[in-house]
């Protein structure tokens, strides 16, 4: 693929609900713009952009994916993105490395969920949008219907550029209303062969048009006003200037599984969004501090940032960048302005789904990929050393649940932290955490799927066999009464025996205090150098607990009195003695179960409200408050224990089809009710049985 100069590329993510063409969409244009000489088809996993394995199985997308194509002079950079919320986070890093948004929705389902979002971020990020009426060719397709839908979801200024001819079986083609021309299977065709109802729906459609166009533009409104209508020029140049600013949003519409309409929306994609160089400048830091503006200049300072790694156990990782000022060189040297180190650059690529192609340089406004960058990772900004300057960095969705990993083997153990860590590195939506106090590997990410995904990753990218389970709750142990006890180990039957003896009294501290030891001898009951021995043994013994095995907290231990004996006495008997002590102490004082709270809010639509506080009140919840979440949302904010919300992210998505959000952190331990306690002392004690029988 020959080079093009910014002002002749766009740069586009595709992006919008799962399951609405998206992926089928970009292959068909790839076909239309003779980008691949077979239509592959998601049904067959043969698609472009859907190569990885996962994606074929499950015929859904999971990575953002690389389209590059030609069309009458510019190159068009599209990045498929999944739909599926769980992947959400793929979507964020492309958003980054375009000026433009295609958003997919599907002609029977209209706005869904994820529209929502994509035209959120898209809006935040201030990208120009145009929207494509996807899977016209379906029973029920509807496009005045979705059309209306969307100027009411997001404003009068979201309208049709073009009107359908036809609708699910006989959609045969599209008429631009703009020049109202028809065009057909195979290229325009006569507006009068158009049925007479069709036509005169194009007509109110245009006059919405031109009158959404005037509305962007202070002198278009008032020549509108004055003539009642404006020129074809006019109306054009008022379509480009208000998709770059983003004060309007073209509404098309295609069958892409059919081909119909994909070429007349290449050439408004290539027509109407803007270029790298038409943009104002991308803002960076510069390395002594200040703020500049970065236009998209091949000779101008390098700033290229890296938008997504893939890892790949064999060729190493792969680096997708968009380069945003300057020019990147195959086999150069660039510097990490976020590691301040220095990187080498090695064989660039113009990528195309999983097909890499050799190129020796990749110029401002375009997009990219390097394979083994040795420093370089996701959201990392490399630049020349000398002039350094910083990209703002990409801002990845939180993980929203969590389950504990567990090697299947001793050799997948071996090799799961390092394997783990390469995941880590390619997708910013994954956490992992040793959970020091459960001893289990916590991985956390944005859904259920998306774990699954990682488990089937390791696997097949690294070899390493992993279960999946919901993590165990750390819950603790304390105590609410008074004991004093002794416990006093012996051991005297022939050659040097074993004595230590000691008195201790137990008692409860607030929540949250902690241990503490007290040591009331007098009088050398105890040698004051077996004092810690005693301490140590009440110590590993609140390790292991009493109740249920659990950690033993916020307790008072005071070691009041002891004896010893002057050969027999040794550190380990008076450590066994302390433990013996702790242990008896704890059956005497009223041993209870603490479980830990987290402090959760819910956003969700009003009219949902209700549902989510009767699920939270079924989940033991302490309801603390209501407040608008703003757009017609509300926050609903409550203390749950954690052992009822390990599985809130699917509850929530299967209450609201995807509409609800939430976040949880930890606040306090508390009192775990008599009923509950029952169920995890009887719990804990089937598995250290099943431990013990091993
Ligand atoms: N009838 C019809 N079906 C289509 C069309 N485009 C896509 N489909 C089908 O719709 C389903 C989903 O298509 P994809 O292209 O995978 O949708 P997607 O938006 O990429 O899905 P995700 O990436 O998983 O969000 C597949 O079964 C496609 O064959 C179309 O124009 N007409
Ligand atoms: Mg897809």
């Amino acid at each position: 693929m020959k080079r093009y100069p910014a002002d002749k590329i766009r740069n586009i993510a595709v992006a919008g609900h799962g399951g609405t063409g998206k992926t089928s969409l970009v292959e068909a244009m790839l076909f239309a713009a003779k980008a691949v000489d077979r239509l592959g088809r998601v049904d067959d996993g043969t698609t472009t952009t859907d190569f990885d394995p996962e994606e074929i199985r499950r015929k859904i997308t999971v990575n953002a994916a690389l389209a590059p194509l030609e069309w009458k002079e510019t190159k068009l950079n599209c990045i498929d993105t999944p739909g599926y919320p769980d992947f959400i986070g793929e979507a964020a890093g492309a958003l980054r490395a375009v000026e433009s948004v295609l958003i997919v929705v599907d002609a029977t389902a209209g706005v869904e969920v994820q529209t929502d979002k994509i035209w959120k971020l898209a809006t935040t990020e201030r990208l120009s949008q145009i929207v494509v009426v996807s899977r016209m060719d379906r029973e029920n397709a509807a496009f005045p219907r979705v059309a209306e839908g969307l100027a009411q979801r997001f404003g009068r200024q979201v309208v049709p550029l073009q009107w359908p001819i036809g609708a699910a079986g006989s959609f045969t083609g599209v008429i631009d209303l703009v020049m109202m021309i028809a065009h057909g299977p195979s290229g325009p065709i006569p507006l009068d062969s158009v049925p007479p109802d069709v036509q005169a729906a194009a007509r109110a459609a245009r006059d919405r048009l031109v009158e959404a166009i005037a509305d962007t533009d202070d002198k278009l409104t008032e020549t509108y006003l004055d003539k009642g209508e404006l020129e074809t020029g006019e109306i054009i140049a008022g379509l480009q200037g208000g998709v770059r600013a983003g004060t309007l949003v073209p509404v098309l519409c295609t069958a892409a599984t059919r081909g119909v309409g994909v070429a007349v929306l290449l050439d408004a994609l290539s027509q109407l969004l803007p270029s790298p160089a038409s943009r104002p400048g991308t803002p960076a830091r510069s390395a002594k501090g200040g703020e500049t503006t970065l236009p998209a200049a091949a000779d101008g300072v390098l700033a290229v940032q890296v938008f997504k790694t893939m890892a790949d156990p064999y060729v190493g990782k792969l680096s997708y960048l968009r380069v945003f000022s300057g020019t990147l060189k195959s086999d150069s040297q660039a510097w990490n302005a976020n590691r301040g180190k220095a990187e080498r650059v090695g064989q660039l690529f113009v990528l195309r789904g999983k097909h890499q192609e050799p190129v020796p340089e990749i110029g401002a406004g375009d997009i990219g990929a390097v394979a083994k960058l040795a420093e370089t990772g996701t959201g990392d900004t490399l630049t020349d050393k000398d002039r350094a300057v910083t990209l703002a960095p990409i801002e990845f969705p939180k993980p929203a649940i969590s389950m504990a990993i567990e090697p299947k083997s001793k050799a997948d153990e071996d090799k799961l932290g390092a394997a783990l860590a390469r995941l880590v590195e390619e997708d910013h939506t994954l956490r992992v955490r040793r959970g020091s106090e459960m001893k289990q590997t916590i991985l956390s990410g944005m859904g259920e799927s998306h774990l699954e995904i990682v488990a089937d990753r390791l696997k097949r990218k690294f070899g390493v066999e992993v279960a999946l389970s919901i993590p165990r709750v750390p819950y603790r142990e304390t105590v609410r009464g008074h004991a004093r006890v002794q416990g006093r180990y012996k051991r005297q039957t022939g050659g040097r025996g074993q004595y230590g003896d000691c008195w201790i009294e137990l008692d409860p501290r607030p929540h949250g205090e902690g241990y503490e030891f007290v040591d009331k001898i007098f009088g050398g009951a105890i040698p004051r150098n077996f004092i810690p021995s005693v301490e140590k043994g009440i110590k590993e013994a609140m390790e292991e607990g009493m109740v249920a095995g659990y950690q033993v907290v916020d307790v008072k231990v005071t070691l009041v009195d002891g004896s010893y004996h002057d050969v027999d006495s040794s550190d380990m008997a008076f450590k066994i003695a302390g433990s013996m002590a702790f242990k008896k102490a704890m059956q005497e004082a009223k041993p209870v179960l603490l479980e830990p709270i987290a402090n959760v809010a819910v956003q969700v639509p009003e009219d949902q409200m209700g549902d989510i506080i009767g699920d939270l009140n079924s989940k033991r919840a302490r309801i603390q408050g209501m407040e608008p979440g703003g757009d017609g949302t509300s926050v609903v904010r409550a203390q749950v224990p954690m052992a009822e919300i390990l599985r809130y992210a699917s509850d929530l998505r299967s209450i609201t089809g995807g509409r609800g959000t939430f976040e949880v952190e930890f606040s306090h331990y508390d009192e775990v009710p008599a009923h509950i306690a029952e169920r995890v002392i009887a719990e804990a004690r089937k598995q250290k049985e099943a431990v013990e029988s091993r």
